[in-house]
């Protein structure tokens, strides 16, 4: 394979943030096969953005830009993380239509395709991610460039019906279907994307991963993205995670710990499950005194106002919780609205006797496969995940719940606090092997893989 350029949103031009998945991930391709990192500088400038800043680390080049404040108000706050955000999480109710923000999302995806085309070579794959480009590919193609382009999107793709409430499905489709090839995270995502193509636009299914539509054949598939299991399961063990473990094990005071790691945003079904827990010391009155549940939920900086409805809506259900069941020595649920270390992440979910995983609606959700790492194979702990997550196609051998019926996920809590090692281990095991087979790198290469495919 020739070199891989990559184009993203958010760069790992800043060591720090080659922690995460999609940092690791593309990162460790550019570093194998040599190439260039397109993206935001994570800069605001009041007018006119200079030249970009060309820099190479380890023999990967960086080409980012900054963002005027009108790019970065209308492209990211509001079309991207306002619009596209809600819709493509099944949120329609929560999409804000301005007259103005889908030109300047088509302008920041034209500007930087700009940038891109005159540094192209014959032989490069160049490789787009998520939500903030779904129009690059184009701007790609009308730039010149006819070499393979592939694009994968980190967030669901929703049913035909949802996507049609966004003005300009249309055109946003068009743009698509100029990739060679489409990743998506799930069987879902993938099929309510070919559903919309079919039935508004003739498209034809070959049933082999091609589509074609649009006088074209794209390679339409799922590819759900996976972690780095290895180094996870390594940080489960490190001194820092040890220190984390000891730290909460004071404060649970021999209790279990049922867990919750998300970024603050709607579609990680907070409130629901802040009301299921609610509903656990309502119904289960044995876990009395027995079990406390913890939250971790980093703020979201790109949906301000979204937050702080979240934040009113989880401080009253908290409050009532903790108000009707805390006692002196007692904390039934807190959330903690900060960010730690993910070695200290790590050393949390392995003494976490519950993970809970139940967003409303997330393209995949790494928590899931973090947790499933750092537990202790002796004593390990159960996931509880959503049937709306694109984990739970792989992840089957969860308690799957449907994070709506908080009745019912308060019974499964339940039911993982009971649950027998012998039943825990047997789960556990089967989930690990997935995680395990289907990790960061069988990600990267499935998808390079039929990308370079089409390089032949
Ligand atoms: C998008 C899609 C898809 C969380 N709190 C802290 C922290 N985290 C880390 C977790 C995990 C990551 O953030 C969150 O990943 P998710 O997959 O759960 O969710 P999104 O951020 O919404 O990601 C999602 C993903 O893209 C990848 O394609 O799975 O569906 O929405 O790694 O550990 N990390 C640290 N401190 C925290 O407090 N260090």
């Amino acid at each position: 394979m020739g070199r891989l350029i990559a184009i993203s949103n958010r760069t790992a031009a800043d060591a720090s943030a080659r922690a995460g998945g999609l940092a690791v991930a593309v990162w460790e391709s550019l570093t194998a096969t040599g190439g260039i990192w397109f993206g935001w500088s994570g800069n605001i400038v009041k007018d006119t953005p200079a030249a970009p800043d060309v820099f190479t680390d380890e023999g990967v080049e960086f080409v980012v830009t900054d963002f005027t404040e009108a790019e970065h108000d209308g492209f990211y706050l509001q079309f991207a993380n306002r619009v596209i955000w809600p819709i493509f999480h099944y949120r329609v109710d929560l999409a804000h239509f301005g007259n103005t923000d889908f030109e300047t999302y088509a302008a920041v995806n034209e500007r930087i395709a700009s940038l891109v085309v005159p540094r192209l070579e014959k032989g490069d794959s160049v490789w787009v991610h998520d939500y903030h480009f779904l129009l690059m590919g184009d701007y790609l193609r009308r730039g010149g460039w006819t070499g393979p382009i592939g694009f994968f999107l980190h967030i669901p793709f929703p049913s035909p019906e949802i996507f049609k409430a966004l003005p300009e499905h249309e055109q946003i489709a068009r743009a698509m279907c100029e990739y060679s090839v489409l990743g998506f995270q799930s069987e879902t995502d993938r099929s309510n994307f070919v559903r919309y193509l079919t039935e508004n636009y003739d498209a034809i299914d070959d049933g082999d991963g091609w589509i074609g539509v649009f006088g074209r054949r794209i390679r339409v598939n799922a590819y759900p993205i996976g972690i780095q299991a290895d180094a996870f399961e390594k940080a489960a063990i490190s001194a820092r995670a040890k220190t984390a473990s000891s730290r909460i094990g004071k404060f649970l005071g021999g209790r279990q710990l049922v867990l919750g790691v998300d970024r603050m945003d709607y579609s990680k079904g907070l409130p629901q499950r802040f009301e299921a827990v609610g509903k656990l010391f309502d119904h289960f009155p044995a876990t009395r005194g027995k079990v406390s549940v913890t939250q971790i939920a980093p703020p979201s900086r790109s949906k301000v106002e979204e937050y702080r409805d979240l934040r009113i809506q989880l401080d009253e259900l908290a409050g009532r919780i903790n108000g009707d069941y805390g006692d002196l020595d007692w904390i039934p649920l807190r959330y903690l609205a900060r960010s730690y270390d993910r070695r200290e992440l790590a050393g949390l979910y392995r003494i976490a006797r519950i993970c809970l995983v139940t967003p409303l609606r997330d393209g995949m959700n790494l928590v899931a496969k973090e947790f499933v790492m750092a537990q202790d194979p002796e004593d390990p702990g159960v996931l509880i995940l959503s049937e709306f997550a694109g984990a739970a196609e792989q992840l089957s051998d969860a308690l799957i719940v449907n994070p709506h019926d908080t009745y019912h996920v308060a019974e499964t809590i339940y039911r993982g606090l009971e649950m027998s090692l012998e039943e825990r281990k047997e789960r556990w095991g089967k989930l690990r092997r997935t995680v395990v087979e289907q990790d960061i790198s069988w990600w990267r290469q499935k998808f390079l893989d039929d990308l370079d495919a089409d390089l032949a």
